[in-house]
């Protein structure tokens, strides 16, 4: 089992030192800023008071009255007793509800929303007074109570916002007058704001990033403050990222709720009363989006607002295999041959902080790495990408170049008085750079070349909440610490996304060539756009392996679609079958990696006896077949924020049996998953959708709109396509480019019915090269293929396997038709089709 000893390697008695010291020289620092007003020892004190506080949501002042009305181009603004509310409309579905002590609004920019004022649609909006309201006539009224009747409503081609009554309140409306929500206020704090609505008693509600715990919030209370919660467990919240978007839906009907506020943010979710939503931020300005639609529509939405995620290389979505930590160089190769020899297909392999010199950042360790270089070619010469971690912490340590370089040019985060502000990580005591700020950003970006130019080819970016090695632990960084566009109070949920941000555009200007790959552990709203996700420190228990299912569900509800956990589990060591079950599961989630803690028992797939190695290796082959279509799903999730492994309640939404369902999901547009996560379970249940499904190996039928038995041996993991699907696959592969694109017949699963599918091809690696896209449609007698775009060395071998087809294949049009033979019930053929074709049977 675990080996604690093995930590005493990493956990020295100076970090612990360090670590306990922090609290005092942070509270000593905060007296030091606070002295002069009171005595030093009272504002000692006060400051190690205030570092254990925890704080609470903000108190609020709802408006009772109106004293100011008018229209304004894409909206109106309402001056209330309690601050100003501002509608705008962002577009037909997309409302922007701002409040503010005064009138004086900024443009609706952040680091999260991508889309500026002037990129909004045009729309067309009618906003005005009712029920006889006239607030033109005083000149400074005193706040009118709204009588019955009275109001304000601000209405586009889909929504209609009406405020009303007396304290105001707000409904939101679609456009055939269903009640979105009712009973809404906004309101602001001194500091803080907030907004409540009543959603219907039965809403399901999803989202807010990295949530522990089940699918559907309802009747749940969360904290969105970023935290490294090592050893979390199922109910632990905070977590590492959160999103300030939650998606609350009836059925088909959804409306998203996204607060564009970093601040610290507490909500309830129906847990006062089910279907009432509060959320509260600690501080900032009352920016609101409220956007409707179907699920889809709405994640599209709320993707064109915050960015989407950009198409990663081929190889990221091929097997990474991780420790903490693989080293010395020599155990690194020593690896490499092992999974090549084992033929366990894997493209990656991770190098956690052991591989730094005393944990410095872009610097190896002398004896451990003594020729990187030579190591990367032979990784390189056996098909393998290497992945380096990196950190926010830069060691203080004058003479080690990059803490000279930010220090001299002030790029670090600061006390108040301008000294830079220190905390204890790996390296002992830290220095943080201020990636809110662009020129930083731009320097930080740059330090990835030393490591490009040795030949690493991707990046880890942990503790980027930013952690402390604190003890005991939970101390942050302190709130009165300076960024360049705020203090740590403001900026502190965002750090973790700019870090990534600076990273990944770092990453883009020095090999624009490639497509950067980058995992974060910390992330905000629009995260998505520069990195996947892996779902922190979980345990190798079982519960963690259905957890790892939730929030990656819920995840990809949040608009972040490249994510997957540490299989197997960071801490503790898995049994066989728990492993097996995990590999199963993670071998169809969008980021697939192996990774345990330092000291833990081994965790590769040939760690665990012949039974599971065999069993991983299905699991990685049945990964590496899939691709093409994995691939296919990774960019529909670019073009319209879709995620990859989508929850069942937003794949069909009108159906709300799924509404909970979060132990099974859809891959992609076809595929529906239904792992096992019970231990000793050999059979699960797996509610069907309505239509026709089938048993993604053999082509059985099954109908569906019912709950189906299906047996899981070991061997099995229940997998089922749509009727009338088509999906594509490779063959096995050793790793991503084992083979030329070109070598790789295409294999298509046809299954029975009617339906279009799509396979989106390009080279796997160019940022904007050339791609096509195939739509395939099965019919009852056939199957014919169109190609939109063009794509050099594509495969030209085909072999259709059309499920349920009794008959020969009888004529090719595009094409010639070579050999064909039955299997069980499917129809075999052999095509040479570089494009479009139909075959018909
Ligand atoms: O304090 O780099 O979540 O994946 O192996 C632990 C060492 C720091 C935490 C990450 C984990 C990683 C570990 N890191």
């Amino acid at each position: 089992m675990f080996n604690p000893l093995a930590l005493l390697g990493a956990v020295t008695p100076r970090l612990v030192l360090n670590g306990a010291l922090h609290h005092l020289r942070t509270a000593a620092r905060e007296a030091r800023l606070a002295a002069g007003e009171r005595g030093r020892l009272a504002a000692l004190a006060e400051a190690w008071r205030a570092a254990r506080r925890r704080p609470g949501p903000p108190r609020l002042s709802p408006p009772r009255g109106v004293t100011a009305f008018a229209a304004e181009p894409r909206g109106a603004s309402v001056t209330t007793d309690a601050g100003v509310l501002r509608v705008v409309a962002v577009a037909d579905d997309v409302l922007l509800l701002r409040m503010a002590p005064a009138t004086n609004f900024p443009p609706a920019t952040s680091n999260a929303v991508v889309v500026s004022e002037d990129q909004w649609p045009a729309v067309a909006v009618e906003a005005r007074a009712v029920g006889g309201l006239d607030l033109a006539a005083a000149d400074a009224p005193p706040p009118v109570a709204l009588r019955p009747g009275e109001g304000v409503v601000v209405r586009t081609g889909a929504l209609t916002l009406s405020l009303s009554g007396s304290p105001c309140r707000l409904r939101l409306t679609g456009a055939a007058g269903q009640v979105l929500f009712d009973e809404a206020v906004a309101a602001l704090g001194s500091p803080g704001v907030g907004f409540s609505a009543r959603f219907g008693a039965d809403a399901a509600f999803y989202g807010l990033g990295e949530k522990a715990s089940a699918l559907n919030h309802a009747g749940r209370r969360f904290e969105l403050w970023n935290v490294d919660a090592a050893t979390y467990t199922r109910g632990t919240d905070p977590l590492y990222l959160g999103v300030p978007f939650l998606v609350a839906q009836r059925g088909a009907q959804a409306v998203g709720l996204f607060l564009d506020d970093p601040h610290r943010a507490w909500l309830d979710v129906g847990a006062t009363a089910p279907g009432a939503v509060d959320l509260r931020a600690a501080g900032g300005e009352l920016r609101l989006y409220l956007l409707a639609g179907t699920p889809a529509q709405v994640l599209e939405r709320y993707t064109w607002l915050t960015g989407r995620a950009r198409l990663p290389p081929l190889w990221a979505l091929g097997f990474h295999q991780s420790r903490y930590s693989y080293f010395p160089q020599a155990r690194v190769l020593a690896l490499a041959k092992e999974l090549r020899r084992r033929r366990l297909p894997c493209d990656v392999l991770h190098l956690d902080i052991h591989h730094m010199d005393g944990y410095r950042c872009f610097t190896w360790h002398p004896e451990r790495f003594p020729a990187p270089r030579a190591m990367l070619d032979e990784l390189h010469g056996l098909g393998f990408k290497a992945l380096c971690i990196v950190d926010p912490g830069i060691k203080v340590d004058p003479g080690y170049r990059v803490y000279d370089e930010a220090l001299a040019r002030r790029f670090f985060l600061t006390w108040p008085d301008g000294e830079p502000f220190t905390g204890p990580v790996w390296p002992g005591p830290c220095h943080f750079p201020d990636f809110s700020r662009e020129e930083v950003r731009a320097w930080w970006g740059e330090q990835y070349r030393g490591l490009l130019d040795d030949g690493v080819d991707a990046f880890w970016n942990d503790m980027n909440e930013a952690a402390l090695l604190t003890v005991p632990p939970g101390a942050g960084v302190p709130d009165v610490v300076q960024h360049a566009g705020g203090d740590h109070a403001a900026l502190h949920n965002e750090y973790g996304a700019l870090m990534a941000r600076a990273s990944a555009e770092g990453l883009r200007r020095l090999r624009p060539g490639q497509r950067p790959v980058l995992l974060t552990r910390a992330g905000w709203a629009g995260v998505q756009r520069d990195a996947l996700h892996w779902t922190g420190d979980n345990r190798s228990t079982w519960d963690h392996l259905r957890l790892s299912l939730q929030m990656v569900l819920g995840l990809g509800y949040s608009g972040v679609p490249f994510t997957g956990p540490d299989t197997g589990g960071f801490t503790g060591g898995p049994s066989p079958e728990l492993f097996a079950r995990w590999m199963q599961l993670s071998s169809l989630l969008p980021f697939f990696r192996v990774h345990s803690v330092l000291g833990s028992p081994p965790q590769e797939p040939f760690a665990f006896g012949p039974r599971v190695e065999a069993l991983s290796r299905a699991a990685l082959e049945r990964r590496y077949r899939l691709l093409p279509y994995l691939y296919t799903a990774a960019w529909q999730a670019t073009q319209t924020g879709a995620p990859l492994a989508r929850a069942m309640a937003f794949a069909f939404p009108a159906d709300r049996r799924f509404a909970s369902t979060d132990d099974q999901f859809m891959l992609g547009d076809a595929l529906l998953v239904a792992p096992v996560l019970e231990r000793g379970a050999r059979a699960r249940e797996v509610l069907l959708p309505e239509g026709a499904w089938h048993d993604f190996e053999t082509g059985e039928r099954y109908e569906g709109g019912r709950a189906v038995r299906c047996e899981a041996p070991l061997e099995r993991l229940p997998l089922y396509a749509r009727a009338g699907a088509v999906v594509p696959l490779w063959p096995v592969q050793q790793h991503v480019g084992e083979r030329p694109l070109a070598e790789l017949q295409l294999e298509l699963r046809a299954y029975p019915g009617a339906g279009e599918s799509l396979l989106y091809e390009d080279d796997g690696e160019t940022p904007g090269g050339p791609h096509r896209l195939s739509r395939f449609e099965r019919s009852a007698r056939g199957l014919a293929r169109r190609v939109e775009g063009a794509l050099p060395g594509a495969p030209a071998r085909v072999l259709v396997r059309a499920f349920g087809v009794d008959g020969p294949a009888l004529r090719l049009r595009g094409g010639a038709l070579g050999a064909q033979r039955r299997e069980g019930d499917a129809l075999c053929c052999e095509l040479e089709a570089a494009g479009a074709f139909e075959l018909e049977w």
